[in-house]
């Protein structure tokens, strides 16, 4: 959330800043704004409400020419979306700073800056910093001390992006609990809060560490970690085309990246099967050794991802016999939990950097579990890199901020997982040998899925004026069920719920009346009969049935019950199949409704604010 550009050049650097925020506007969209420095020691910041498309038409109406700059675009915490919230935060045209984090210290030190004579202009928690910041320049440190100095006020998450309009040969940067890397390129670097923002300028990156402080020149680049040491960092080459995060000729990235999903399972499954079995590598070297050990296993996610592990709980405790729990990682870390013996410890995030995910890791680590995984599509991430074993999922750059391929990927890493952990229990070879196989059969089912999306973008007209859906699923659909429901209410911003089709006699049923669409996952499993009569109760008292059902499910279109028939599979992998209708569902409805599909409002990518 939120994403910082810097950019120090021998070339102007305006167009790069704003290139850099609208391919970082998934991270926040509710405004944004650059400073650069003039020649003659002038900040010249430009702010604006909105989109980054509107900042860019302001700058240029008044072109920029300075060869240093920062750039952000913002998803408020602290203080409403507004122009004098927006970032670059200056004090006393002196120092301009933006910002992604929260600073939780913030109502104290901005008591005593104001005691001390600082008039603020926003009510960001950000502006506290730069105050801070200025001080120690007041005190005649250099720039890269005076941040030192002013971070070891700070508590909280920043990624940090620093100019001093008297020091027009540093941009400093700094990085704590919020990501951040530096783009190299021939005399000129740059910062940023992903290498997305980077690829037009440089290829060539230095992935922050956790309270590393970096001095950025046009010809070098200098790194303090959080002891004050000088460190090297490695440069790492990124092979992400250039052209990655561009939406063709698709009306949106969340369709594109329905579209790609089953290159990203092919993606995702290359190289991590042979013949009839999954690659005993595929997690890691030693990972086979530490599965024998395992008893039982924790997964730990937000939204989406957490999703996904609640699928994985139905697969792990069915097909592996492993006991399984899953919980939201804003919950786990806060909760004072007991460690089962011999366990793993899984996160699951698009990104690597979800602030809650990566903070129930560490308390995860500290409590002393035996092993931790994590499941992830951002190489060099946090999670990524605080973690025993990895996998990546090879989704390709996710885009639209309603998840829909990382989610699909994340299902496929589960399966490979309960088969890598379920060989040394439940699982014998021929399981393992049916599952590969199903496996590899799960590209061409999505794509025959796909297909559906005519009939399914007609569905929609009968959503768009409702209020309110009901997903009903039973078993392993019953998270698909949550899924559908959150990506109807993300981008449609029709309320929706999900419930495990048993409980609505409990409760739910009341709601029903014919303007409350139903919605139900029903492939052909042991549970169908069971669903069918739930679906005769909603039937009963006058509600709408849609439902997804494959070929083989007895069920008859009358009058109030929509069938929309997808191809049989087997139920260990109807979780991908079915995903995707309601996915495309939810796309539909939302673009009839005309909301903003890849930037919904109020929300943002990647959150790495608690
Ligand atoms: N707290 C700052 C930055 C917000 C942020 O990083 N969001 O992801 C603000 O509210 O401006």
């Amino acid at each position: 959330m939120c994403g910082i550009v810097g950019a120090i050049a021998q070339r102007p650097v305006a167009a790069i800043l704003l290139e850099g925020l609208r391919r970082l506007e998934y991270r926040g969209y509710d405004s944004a704004g650059l400073a650069v420095l003039e020649e003659g020691g002038r900040l010249n910041r430009v702010r604006t409400l909105g989109k980054v498309a509107r900042l860019s038409e302001e700058v240029a109406a008044n072109p920029l020419k300075g060869t240093l700059g920062i750039a952000h675009t913002r998803w408020a915490t602290h203080g409403e979306p507004a122009t004098h919230n927006a970032h670059p935060h200056l004090s006393h045209e002196r120092c301009a700073l933006v910002h992604n984090g929260i600073i939780e210290n913030h109502e104290t030190l901005r008591r005593e800056q104001i005691a001390a004579g600082h008039v603020f202009t926003s009510e960001t928690d950000t502006e506290v910093v730069v105050h801070a910041i200025h001080d120690e320049l007041e005190q005649g440190h250099a720039l890269i001390e005076a941040v030192r100095l002013a971070a070891t006020r700070l508590r909280g998450a920043y990624a940090l992006g620093v100019i001093d309009a008297r020091d027009p040969e540093h941009l400093v940067a700094a990085r704590q609990g919020s990501p951040l890397v530096i783009g190299v390129g021939f005399g000129e670097h740059f910062i940023a809060s992903d290498v997305f923002a980077l690829l037009p300028v440089t290829n060539r990156f230095i992935f922050l560490e956790e309270g590393d402080i970096a001095e950025l020149t046009r010809e070098g680049t200098r790194i303090w970690d959080r002891d004050g040491q000088l460190v090297e960092r490695p440069v790492k080459t990124s092979s992400v085309a250039v052209d990655a995060a561009e939406r063709g000729a698709y009306r949106h990235f969340m369709l594109k990246e329905i579209f790609e999903q089953p290159q990203a399972i092919a993606d995702t499954l290359q190289g991590r099967m042979a013949g009839d079995r999954v690659l005993p590598e595929t997690f890691g070297n030693q990972a086979s050794e530490l599965f024998q050990r395992i008893r039982s296993v924790t997964i730990v996610a937000c939204g989406t991802s957490y999703h996904a592990a609640l699928v994985a709980r139905y697969w792990m405790e069915a097909v592996a016999g492993v006991p399984c729990q899953v919980e939201v990682a804003s919950e786990y870390r806060y909760r004072r939990h007991v460690v089962p013996e011999q366990a793993l410890f899984v996160t699951i995030s698009q990104s690597g950097e979800t602030a809650d995910t990566l903070a129930a890791l560490r308390q995860a680590k500290a409590s002393g579990y035996d092993t931790t995984l994590a499941i992830c599509n951002v190489p060099e991430s946090s999670l990524v890199r605080e973690s025993d074993l990895v996998f990546l999922t090879h989704a390709g750059p996710e885009i639209g901020v309603a998840s829909t391929k990382a989610f699909m990927t994340q299902l496929v890493a589960l399966l490979l997982l309960t088969v890598a952990i379920g060989r040394f229990h439940r699982l014998d070879a021929a399981g393992e040998a049916r599952l590969v196989a199903l496996l590899r059969s799960l590209p061409a089912r999505i794509t025959e899925v796909l297909a559906l999306d005519g009939v399914i973008a007609v569905l929609a007209e009968q959503f768009v004026d409702k209020h309110h859906t009901l997903f009903l699923g039973r078993g392993e659909q019953y998270p698909i069920a949550m899924e559908g429901a959150l990506k109807l209410k993300e981008i449609s911003y029709i309320h929706a719920e999900a419930y495990p089709a048993g409980e609505l006699k409990h409760g739910p049923l009341a709601l029903i009346d014919d303007q409350m669409p139903v919605v139900a996952v029903a492939p052909n499993n042991g549970l169908l009969e069971k669903l069918k009569s739930n679906l005769e109760e909603v039937r009963a008292r006058g509600g709408q049935l849609f439902v997804f059902a494959d070929f083989q499910v007895p069920l008859e279109e009358v009058e109030g019950v929509t069938v929309i028939r997808l191809p049989e599979t087997d139920e260990l992998i109807d979780p991908m199949v079915f995903t995707v209708p309601l996915q495309l569902l939810a796309y539909h409805v939302a673009v009839l409704k005309g909301t903003d599909v890849d930037q919904p409002r109020n929300l943002a990518k990647s959150v790495t604010v608690e």
